[in-house]
């Protein structure tokens, strides 16, 4: 369909084709997962966040949709990051980027880290996600502008990859503000913006209880709820860093028309979550189809023609 139309993108000189991709978090823990999502219309290959040990994650259940999003309290399963670098070769044959998601639970753990994937060569990016809402007891780095200040000045220092960072959601002009102070500080190859919106409740009212375990039923959410919330942060650190450092979009993104948007928003490329839980690899080929069809009835033929150029009123 619409051969002259394309949805590439490119970070730091990395092709994403198509820019839509998976978020770090769903069904990106183990081998097989990475696997379908290499063999996928996926325009890259996105590990769930990895630790320095492997982790089993929060008690079961963690996870609950309902019509309009998730909440979840995962509490980062996953196989550790030596499973992850070792995987970076055997992904190479999809040809397509392979991207490490790094939430050590400590600023040692990530220079460790950060560190080591260094030595990887088919690991083509790491997204360092300081924005986790979900370890008992240590609150989201991307809340604390002086401990994320420091986390980026060391973890560069050892850094070899091409680096971005994954932001928590931000709901206030001062706190945008702050944050893009601090990011304009270190040379990031890439802003993905949001992760999860923190310690929302879900509640079954006929049960009369809460829908996941951890927490007493707190979790993150995901999905239509957050869309506005992603949108606009894609746009204020599209603004704020002069549209020059490539945005990532993520929160809501469960159509071609919803891409569209944060595109216009100023997002250079897009991450599905809930959506790819809730549908699995399908999502990738479908949400292209539908940006693209989109684009041939407005006149576009990349994703230049509109990126950023969102009218105000
Ligand atoms: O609980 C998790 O593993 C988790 N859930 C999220 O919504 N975002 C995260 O960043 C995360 C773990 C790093």
């Amino acid at each position: 369909m619409s051969s002259h139309i394309s949805t590439k993108a490119a970070i730091a000189g990395i092709t994403i084709e198509p820019c839509i991709f998976n978020a770090a978090g769903p069904l990106c823990v183990t081998k097989e997962e990475l696997e379908a999502i290499g063999s996928s219309h996926s325009g890259a290959i996105m590990t769930k966040s990895c630790t320095f040990e492997p982790r089993p994650g929060n008690p079961e259940p963690r996870y609950y949709e309902d019509a309009l999003g998730s909440i979840n309290s995962m509490g980062l399963p996953n196989l550790g990051y030596m499973k992850y670098a070792e995987f970076s070769s055997e992904m190479k044959k999809y040809r397509k980027p392979y991207i490490v998601s790094v939430a050590g639970l400590s600023l040692q753990d990530n220079i460790e880290i950060v560190k080591y994937l260094g030595q990887f060569k088919d690991i083509d990016a790491i997204e360092l996600n300081l924005s986790c809402p979900n370890v008992i007891g240590k609150p989201q780095v991307a809340y604390d502008f002086d401990a994320s200040d420091e986390m980026l000045r060391e973890v560069l220092k050892v850094n070899k990859h091409v680096l971005g960072v994954k932001l928590s959601p931000y709901f206030d002009f001062a706190h945008f503000q702050q944050m893009a102070g601090v990011l304009k500080k270190h040379k990031l190859a890439f802003v993905s913006c949001v992760n999860s919106l923190g310690e929302g409740l879900f509640i079954d009212a006929d049960a009369e209880q809460v829908a996941i375990k951890p927490k007493g039923g707190f979790g993150g959410i995901g999905g239509d709820y957050i869309k506005p919330t992603a949108l606009a942060n894609v746009r204020k650190f599209y603004e704020l860093l002069d549209r020059k450092v490539p945005i990532v979009g993520v929160g809501g993104i469960k159509s071609g028309r919803d891409a569209f948007e944060f595109i216009l928003a100023g997002a250079t490329a897009v991450q599905i979550g809930t959506e790819f839980m809730r549908s699995g690899t399908a999502c990738f080929a479908r949400v292209d189809a539908e940006l693209k069809a989109l684009m041939k009835e407005k006149g576009y033929s990349t994703l230049d023609d509109f990126r950023g150029k969102l009218k105000v009123l």
